[in-house]
């Protein structure tokens, strides 16, 4: 593969200066073959996955913070603000969290102990180097009929284990800005309920500063519509806002189309308009949007290839496999422009 011409595109993160900031999510590799793309376009990073539950804490008395270190390391030598991400959350968190010594489940304090020598460790490691965290990822219920997504967090500590991680996180690093992030953020059902789950926070005084909206969205939804009223529902509770894992997904959630070796013009064309509609709406509110993460930086690594649809890839951002602009690209600088 030939990386040759993203540096000579003018830089995105400069064209939104006075916005936001704007972030890519790494990992190990991308670090390594898509570093000029990174420090060229990119003035934040987070990693994909080097700060989950089971990267950094695989066994109750062994950390692992190599990768994150790098990852670190890499932010501060080229002059990037780092994203952490995340604290708690359902998935990709080990076994042993929720077991005792013989292997029964772990009663509600030890839980809640663990939680909070978890956060403690990894927050004041990172402290005053992490602007923003994602505190607790995903709790909200995508089902009708229920707020909170069952989990074994809420079945042995309660729906209070929450409010706990922020006030942990809080005590860890008093300076981080404490984040609520969640997905079908714009789903009018699901965002009614993390707004009753945000506001319940604040009512109680936890100490939570935003709501992550990761904006995972294709072609056609959500509609620019409900991403507007997600946005106003959410400043309405004096939350900032960040745009936390932002890509566009070239197909409609019922294509499990497996054929395509490259996306179609009609794709291209299409998902420029998305972008430039997004960022329109994001320079309008950037009051209270303070950042914008993709979740990755250029189509040739994506979280969904092969996800939700196996032995198919996709094309999700402004540059493609070889780092190049995409028309997405010059729709979003034509925004930043405007
Ligand atoms: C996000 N979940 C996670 O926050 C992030 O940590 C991960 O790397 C990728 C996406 C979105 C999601 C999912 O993982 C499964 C089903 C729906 C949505």
């Amino acid at each position: 593969m030939v990386y040759s011409r993203s540096d000579v595109s003018p830089r995105l993160h400069e064209a939104f200066g006075q916005q936001f900031l704007i972030g890519a999510a790494v990992n190990p590799k991308t670090l390594v073959t898509q570093r000029e793309l990174l420090t060229h376009h990119f003035n934040s990073i987070t990693a994909e996955n080097e700060m989950k539950f089971e990267s950094l804490h695989p066994a109750e008395d062994r950390y692992t913070f190599t990768d994150a270190d790098r990852l670190m390391a890499f932010a501060k030598a080229n002059g990037m603000a780092v994203r952490g991400h995340t604290l708690v959350w359902h998935n990709q968190t080990p076994n042993w969290v929720f077991e005792d010594r013989s292997g029964g489940v772990v009663d509600r304090e030890a839980l809640l102990t663990r939680m909070k020598s978890h956060i403690e460790t990894v927050v004041s490691r990172y402290k005053g180097n992490i602007y923003a965290w994602d505190v607790v990822n995903e709790a909200v219920s995508d089902r009708g009929g229920e707020l909170l997504r069952p989990s074994k967090w809420l079945d042995i500590a309660g729906e209070n284990f929450i409010a706990k991680a922020f006030e942990y996180a809080h005590a860890a690093d008093p300076g981080a800005l404490l984040f609520y992030n969640d997905y079908n953020e714009s789903v009018p059902e699901k965002r009614e309920k993390i707004f009753a789950l945000v506001k319940s926070l604040k009512e109680k005084d936890v100490p939570i500063h935003g709501i992550g909206l990761q904006a995972h969205w294709n072609l056609e939804h959500p509609s620019v519509d409900d991403i507007r009223q997600a946005i106003e529902r959410y400043v309405g509770l004096g939350m900032k806002l960040h745009i936390t894992e932002l890509d566009v997904s070239v197909f409609q959630h019922d294509d499990r189309r497996t054929d395509l070796e490259a996306p179609t013009e009609e794709m291209l064309a299409r998902q420029a308009e998305r972008y430039s509609q997004f960022f329109q709406l994001f320079k309008v509110y950037s009051e209270s949007i303070t950042s914008v993460t993709f979740w990755g930086a250029a189509d040739d690594y994506t979280w969904l290839d092969n996800f939700p649809v196996r032995g198919r890839k996709n094309w999700p951002f402004l540059f493609d496999r070889e780092h190049n602009p995409k028309p997405s690209y010059w729709n979003v600088m034509d925004i930043a422009r405007s």
